[in-house]
């Protein structure tokens, strides 16, 4: 496939960044930006600019998403540092990591090696991973899962809701934090439905230890809603798009 042969030179060719979204923290009172998720762009010199929508799914089935997958950690670790170096004590930085990536060995030598190089303290990292991982769960996942959390670094599930949401998982699997999908957050707050599944799910993770981020926030209203609802992180185009790491601010913006 030519969208293979032009990913295999993108790397190389350093088409890729990252780009940084806003989280904020929902302190009592005085919510804050505390971290940011990283996320790949590709600009191709031949297709533009290339959603990760498109191209993650090709380094998924050629294995190219393991040096990909690599870079980003790198970058990303590279680029909390700096953030932890400029006075953000507290900044963390979210990484999606793809379930191919979980596949043999790689993964917690890569992790390794990203904080070692940069420096960085495991604690202000986060991994995202989605759903699907946990479809074909078994010891060695969450043995791998446990020596992520056992390094100090910190374990999403991301789009929460979206898949095969097992209440089991969260339980069975060593998750510090939920990441409710977007497609609840955007019917908030008069979808009666998405507002009693969104309540409950804040509650029934609050009960399990887990903290919860909501996802997709786009208007004041879901942004005050969720704060009221004791949602512990809030993250949208309301407070920040994603943007490259020499635009992103740490003021809150709305
Ligand atoms: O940022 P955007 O909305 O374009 O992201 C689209 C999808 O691509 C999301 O599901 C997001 O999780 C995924 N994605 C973005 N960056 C990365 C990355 O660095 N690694 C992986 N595995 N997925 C990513
Ligand atoms: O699957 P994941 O949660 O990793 O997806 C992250 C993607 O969601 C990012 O690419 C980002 O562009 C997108 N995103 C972030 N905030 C919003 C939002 O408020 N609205 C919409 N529609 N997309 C968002
Ligand atoms: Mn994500
Ligand atoms: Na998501």
């Amino acid at each position: 496939l030519a969208l293979d042969n032009s990913l295999r030179e993108a790397l190389q060719n350093r088409e890729f960044n990252l780009v940084f979204q806003p989280l904020i923290c929902n302190v009592k009172g005085q919510p804050k930006v505390q971290g940011a998720e990283a996320l790949i762009r590709w600009t191709s010199p031949v297709l533009g600019q290339v959603s990760p929508v498109e191209f993650i799914p090709h380094t998924e089935q050629s294995g190219l998403i393991i040096p990909i997958g690599r870079w980003v950690l790198e970058q990303a670790c590279q680029q909390a540092k700096r953030w932890v170096d400029d006075g953000q004590e507290d900044v963390f930085i979210s990484v999606n990591v793809s379930p191919r990536q979980f596949k043999g060995n790689d993964l917690l030598r890569d992790l390794t090696s990203a904080l070692e190089s940069s420096g960085l303290h495991p604690h202000h990292l986060n991994i995202e991973v989605t759903e699907g991982l946990l479809i074909e769960a078994s010891p060695e996942l969450n043995n791998t899962l446990q020596l992520i959390t056992d390094m100090g670094i910190n374990l999403s599930m991301d789009d929460f809701g979206t898949g095969y949401s097992s209440l089991n998982y969260l339980k069975k699997f060593p998750f510090n934090n939920l990441k409710i999908d977007r497609s609840f957050i955007k019917e908030l707050p008069d979808n009666s439905d998405s507002a009693i599944l969104v309540t409950a799910t804040i509650a029934m993770a609050h009960q399990l230890g887990l903290s919860v981020t909501a996802e997709g926030i786009e208007t004041a209203e879901q942004y005050n809603y969720l704060r009221g609802l004791r949602c512990d992180r809030l993250q949208g185009f309301y407070m920040g798009k994603p943007v490259p790491a020499n635009e992103f601010s740490f003021e809150l913006a709305p």
